[in-house]
């Protein structure tokens, strides 16, 4: 049964699906137009406009009124082929961000992916004279990075509390880590970029920040932050400062991390805190490597896509935690941090019509698939689904 008849025969609306859940999805903007939503962001302007970026290269400006029919579009690159033709699942405008001082020079980032030569591209651009209307004229390109396959590059773009610009980029592999990228400081994939947009003395583009780990440029590239990383989907700065990143797995365990400057977060070593079977050789004696503060199993889902820390008011016993997802099998779980450093799931819901925990290999139809949890603009929690919806979590 497809989305639309679930929704007209009330079964969604209806909590028989999600009978043993605390929470509930209702679906939001129900009439507009948001294939493949993978970002919802306010500017830190005051506007309180909600941007949504899809992934076929638009961002919309979300309208109030949530019956309206049409959105404002703010910017449309969708004429720009950002994916081959077999690479329509995870090519495309992947990342969005606001610079801090967006109000006062109204410059934002993007990261999308670019054909032949394949590359993901992180480039600048300004509002126009009109607040609603970027201005594509106004592009700069700041960093190119080389890709080889379609799959696993990533593209979260987010700034720090510390007023950089951070970047995830996947190992550019198809599987395995073939190539042996997320290991490989001399290249940029597999990796946590950090850049600072405010400055131009790299390529005259943009700064380095002086206490990067690798700053120096010796021996690995000077914008990497962190390493050893497969797939990031799903980059957040809780309010504490820490930087949470979810890693997609490959065949046993999806990850969430905690990122810190300098580290090393195992793969392709290490599948979760796993050595990897694939791969025969040892990590240096040197290496540390950095276990996830949690991972499950592909017994409970199979794609891991990263949320955000919860800070809304309509679901107060999820304050403070982390809500994140599974894009395969459409389960949704709060991760609870405690302060003896012990980590817990709750499960929230499911979106399947079929109990997606008995055996989730057999990939149940799935209505909501997550590919961002974003917060709108009253705090609370909105889900971004692959399939074309947006719905907000609540009681
Ligand atoms: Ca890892």
């Amino acid at each position: 049964m497809k989305l639309a008849t679930l929704l007209t025969s009330g079964l969604l609306a209806a909590s028989s699906l999600f009978a043993a859940d605390t929470v509930k999805l209702t679906r939001i903007h129900e009439k507009l137009a948001t294939p493949f939503p993978i970002a919802l962001i306010l500017p830190p302007d005051g506007s309180q406009r909600e941007f949504l970026a899809l992934q076929r290269g638009q961002i919309l400006i979300l309208p109030k009124d949530d019956a309206a029919t049409e959105a404002k579009t703010f910017l449309d690159l969708s004429t720009r082929a950002m994916e081959a033709d077999n690479g329509k699942f995870e090519e495309g405008l992947n990342g969005l961000a606001f610079h801090p001082q967006y109000k006062d020079n109204g410059l934002f980032y993007l990261c999308y992916t670019q054909q032949k030569p394949k590359r993901l591209v992180i480039s600048e651009m300004k509002v126009s004279a009109d607040a609603d209307k970027a201005d594509p004229s106004s592009e700069r390109v700041l960093l190119e990075i080389p890709l080889i396959n379609w799959n696993h590059h990533g593209g979260n773009i987010l700034f720090g509390p510390d007023g950089y610009l951070y970047i995830g980029v996947g190992d550019t592999s198809k599987r395995n880590d073939e190539q042996r990228m997320a290991q490989l400081n001399a290249v940029l994939v597999g990796k946590v970029l950090r850049i600072d947009v405010n400055k131009r003395d790299h390529h005259n583009a943009y700064g380095i920040p002086a206490d990067n780990p690798f700053a120096d440029g010796v021996n690995a590239q000077p914008q990497v932050y962190a390493y050893g990383i497969r797939n990031p989907w799903g980059m957040h700065f809780d309010s504490a400062g820490h930087l949470w990143l979810a890693d997609v797995g490959q065949d046993l365990w999806e990850e969430i991390n905690w990122i810190t400057k300098g580290g090393n977060y195992g793969w392709s070593f290490r599948e979760g805190s796993r050595p990897f079977p694939l791969r025969q050789d040892t990590p240096p004696a040197e290496a540390k490597l950095i276990d996830p503060i949690f991972e499950y199993n592909h017994g409970e889902g199979l794609s891991i896509t990263g949320g955000i820390t919860y800070t809304g008011q309509a679901l107060p016993e999820l304050k403070g935690q982390y809500v994140y997802g599974d894009f395969v099998i459409g389960k949704i779980w709060g991760l609870k941090t405690n302060n003896d450093g012990k980590v817990e799931a709750n499960t929230l819901l499911y979106t399947s019509p079929q109990t997606a925990s008995d055996n989730p290999k057999k990939k149940p139809t799935v209505l909501v698939k997550p590919t961002a949890f974003c917060a709108d603009a009253q705090g609370e929690l909105v889900v971004l689904d692959w399939n074309g919806g947006l719905y907000r979590l609540s009681k």
